[in-house]
């Protein structure tokens, strides 16, 4: 593999550009018209515009980024997250050009793109699922029958939606007709398959996904678990590795389950195993066929180069360590800092990074796609950067990360920082009993007024030193040291 082109932008392209550049690999980007200033463009070695701001014309142009990619001789795509990175058809248009694409074989894709199509291929594995159908279903006197076996409260799920999208509660049998045309109705419109299928619901439940890696070779090995429950409207927030209450047990047996998904489906690269996890019990959910946006903390607690496993994979390797080499090395936390006003529903900020300074030091890594003086384009995910700390244990992440959000300077555009530094200091984080309903039922919006409050309190401070003309230190330097240790964290914790 000389040349790799990545079909995507922002953080992610940058990252798999890092890996590719270190492995001597030649990198390609693409970008769209709004991204022409991106990061990701300037740091390839060639770059293409494949089209206008909107996705459909240029992200998700697969036919443009192949012709662009055999025009320049490239081996092989990597596709990241998002966009085409789980389309089956653009895996086989890419094999048929020739190109190798870094990721599972389009079978592999379509069996995990189902979830129904995963349960039945698992089967033969005994993998704990939650009780439920393992079909679709279209009539509510079925339905009710089910209900009355299983109990409610019932989750519908689409088979062909994923990451929440498509789901219905129903709570007791009186909603089921209505829950179920709707259900189907909307995964018809939404996915263009109407197959819904039904599940007890797990009300408090936690979110903890397994890394697998697998070569084309018959070696499959997990890199442990992430613990994914905080989040909001099924937009993960703050990631961790490992998870805070799974046992050494549980940690085996549930990686080896998630091999066995992997197994099942033929797999071939990085993928990630979902279960929910209830009252000590947990259950396969579904498979992410992807790099996913949380990897960096499955590479900092295992020194594992997820991308650069990757292109081995694509590259015919073997994989070169086994099971028992790895171990867990510390704690990591990831802390997704989003261009959203979260004193207000979370709404998308958009506007220009007047001032972007990442924080620094001992167990600090930020991936980002943006410099300051940037825009932050409407078209795309909010997501401008991934701040991912690592520390000897969970309490020493939780202080790190805290200071590292204290550090972190964004003026221009609002973001969800002191958000996660508000999740980071509650009590029920960090004993680690908490679930995926966390952000309702914990967050309120006015929590965070008395920080931006005391922000504007500091900026206008700033200003006046700024104007004063008997300070002899005015550079914008000097002012922004200055700011560093007067945080509202700090001087809410009283030191
Ligand atoms: C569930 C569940 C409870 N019970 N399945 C959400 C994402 C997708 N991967 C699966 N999800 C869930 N599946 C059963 N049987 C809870 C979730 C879930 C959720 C459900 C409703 C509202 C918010 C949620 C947030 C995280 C997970």
């Amino acid at each position: 593999m000389n040349k790799l082109l990545i079909a995507n932008r922002g953080e992610i392209a940058l990252r798999i550009m890092r890996s590719a550049h270190e492995m001597g690999i030649k990198t390609v980007a693409i970008y769209s018209e709004a991204d022409r200033q991106s990061p990701h463009v300037f740091f390839a070695d060639e770059a293409v515009c494949v089209g206008p701001a909107p996705s459909s014309q240029s992200y998700l142009n697969a036919a443009k980024i192949i012709e662009v990619a055999c025009s320049l001789s490239v081996d092989a795509i990597h596709p990241g997250y998002g966009f085409l990175s789980e389309n089956a058809e653009f895996a086989r248009m890419v094999a048929a050009s020739g190109i190798t694409l870094v990721g599972p074989s389009p079978e592999s894709m379509e069996i995990m793109g189902s979830k129904l199509g995963a349960k039945a291929a698992v089967k033969k594995y005994n993998i704990p699922l939650v009780p439920g159908t393992d079909h679709a279903i279209s009539s509510v006197d079925e339905a009710l029958k089910v209900g009355k076996e299983i109990g409610f409260p019932i989750l519908i799920k689409a088979s062909a939606g994923g990451g929440g999208k498509g789901m219905r509660i129903v709570e007791d049998e009186s909603e089921f007709e209505e829950n179920l045309h709707r259900a189907i109705s909307e995964a018809e419109s939404a996915f263009g398959d109407g197959s819904v299928f039904l599940e007890k619901y797990l009300r408090t439940s936690k979110h903890i996904e397994i890394q697998v890696l697998c070569d084309n070779h018959g070696n499959y090995l997990h890199l442990f678990e992430r613990e994914c429950s905080i989040q909001r409207r099924h937009q993960k927030v703050i990631e961790e590795a490992p998870s805070a209450i799974l046992t050494p047990e549980q940690r085996a047996e549930m990686g080896a389950h998630a091999v066995n998904v992997a197994r099942a489906c033929n797999y071939s690269g990085a993928g990630t195993v979902e279960f929910i996890y209830s009252d000590g019990e947990y259950y396969f959910l579904e498979m992410n066929t992807r790099l996913q946006v949380e990897h960096p903390v499955t590479e900092l607690i295992t020194g594992v180069d997820l991308v650069k496993e990757q292109i081995r994979i694509a590259r015919g390797e073997k994989l070169s360590f086994s099971q028992s080499d790895l171990s867990i090395h510390g704690h990591a936390i990831e802390v997704r800092v989003y261009a959203e006003d979260p004193a207000n529903h979370f709404l998308p900020d958009i506007g220009t990074l007047h001032t972007y300074i990442k924080p620094q030091g001992p167990g600090i890594r930020i991936d980002d796609g943006f410099r300051e003086g940037m825009q932050v384009p409407i078209y795309y995910d909010p997501m401008i950067a991934k701040m991912i700390i690592h520390a000897p244990t969970r309490e020493e992440a939780i202080d790190r990360t805290l200071r590292a959000i204290d550090e972190y300077r964004i003026h221009g555009i609002k973001t969800t920082l002191d958000f996660c530094r508000f999740v980071l200091m509650h009590p029920v984080f960090k004993d680690g009993s908490f679930n995926t309903h966390f952000v309702n039922q914990h967050f309120k919006p006015e929590f965070l007024e008395e920080q931006a409050s005391d922000d504007e309190l500091k900026i206008a401070a700033l200003m006046a030193a700024y104007l004063l003309p008997s300070s002899k230190q005015t550079t914008h330097e000097s002012l922004l040291q200055s700011s560093v240790g007067v945080s509202a964290w700090r001087v809410n914790r009283g030191f």
